[in-house]
């Protein structure tokens, strides 16, 4: 670790200020050239107990970055792994408060509900799939608190991964009943079309985000505890959405979610 306590006490304060109070700020490596990947997943850390310490409760996990389309849109290589809180969930069908936001983009994802707790290392695809219950169509609004969403990737790691809001609804199926590879998934933004991808472009497996995120939790001497909800990332590129407009997500096999903006 480069930094001290009180420099990562400082700037998970920031971040999260400027997520309660949408507000943009430049990535915080600017100013902390030197700090690490400890530090990173430290500020994120500190950043989760402040909410906790506020009455949040952590439901689940989120892997970001696992897609070549969003590693391209965002120009990093490797993923990115964060925690979600209750107070990001927002109920199929509902709406956001886009003033309450920065520059909110949306995501379309496949979520896994665990039914066992997943330890790594050595998590794969075959572990992740017998611990799940259930895989549920997922939209994920993301917010960098950082200008225009330029950052690096210990910068969004601290920033818990853009996370911002979620919403899960559709229909859900065991995942040995589905392809998780070749599965569609269409978002409409205003009943266009505007995305489109199958699973493989995450990781070549959704599951594989998550046996991911298992595995960097163990060398963390964490775990994912059965009963989380677990969002395995972007399948295409994230659209950048405003007031006004209307999400929906059709994914093959597993009916619909939507969500608007108001
Ligand atoms: C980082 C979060 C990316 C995903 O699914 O790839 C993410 C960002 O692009 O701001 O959630
Ligand atoms: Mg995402």
């Amino acid at each position: 670790m480069k930094l001290t306590r009180e420099v990562i006490e400082h700037l998970a304060e920031h971040l999260e200020r400027c997520e309660l109070e949408a507000r943009d700020t430049t990535k915080i490596t600017d100013e902390h050239p030197d700090m690490d990947w400890e530090d990173a997943y430290a500020i994120q850390e500190a950043i989760k107990q402040r909410k906790l310490a506020r009455g949040a409760r952590v439901v689940g996990f989120k892997a970001g970055l696992t897609s070549h389309a969003k590693m391209r849109q965002m120009g990093v290589s490797t993923p990115c792994f964060g925690f979600l809180v209750d107070d990001y969930a927002v109920p199929e069908g509902g709406e956001i408060d886009t003033s309450a936001l920065i520059h909110p983009k949306v995501e379309p994802e496949i979520a896994f509900v665990t039914k066992a707790p997943l330890k790594g290392p050595g998590c794969h695809i075959g572990t992740v799939l017998t611990a799940t219950d259930f895989v549920i169509p997922a939209i994920e609004v993301i917010d960098s608190r950082y200008r225009d969403f330029k950052f690096d990737l210990k910068s969004v790691i601290a920033d818990n991964c853009s996370s911002s809001r979620f919403v899960v609804g559709g229909r859900i199926a065991p995942p040995q009943e589905l392809d998780l590879r070749t599965i569609g998934v269409v978002l409409e933004k205003n009943g266009e079309p505007v995305a489109f991808g199958a699973g493989a472009a995450v990781l070549g497996h959704p599951a594989s985000a998550i046996a991911m995120l298992a595995n960097e939790l163990g060398r963390r001497g964490e775990e994912i505890p059965a009963g989380s909800l677990i969002l395995s990332g972007g399948i295409t590129e994230a659209v950048s959405v405003q007031k006004g407009d209307a999400i929906t997500l059709r994914v093959q096999h597993l009916g619909s979610v939507g969500v608007r903006f108001r």
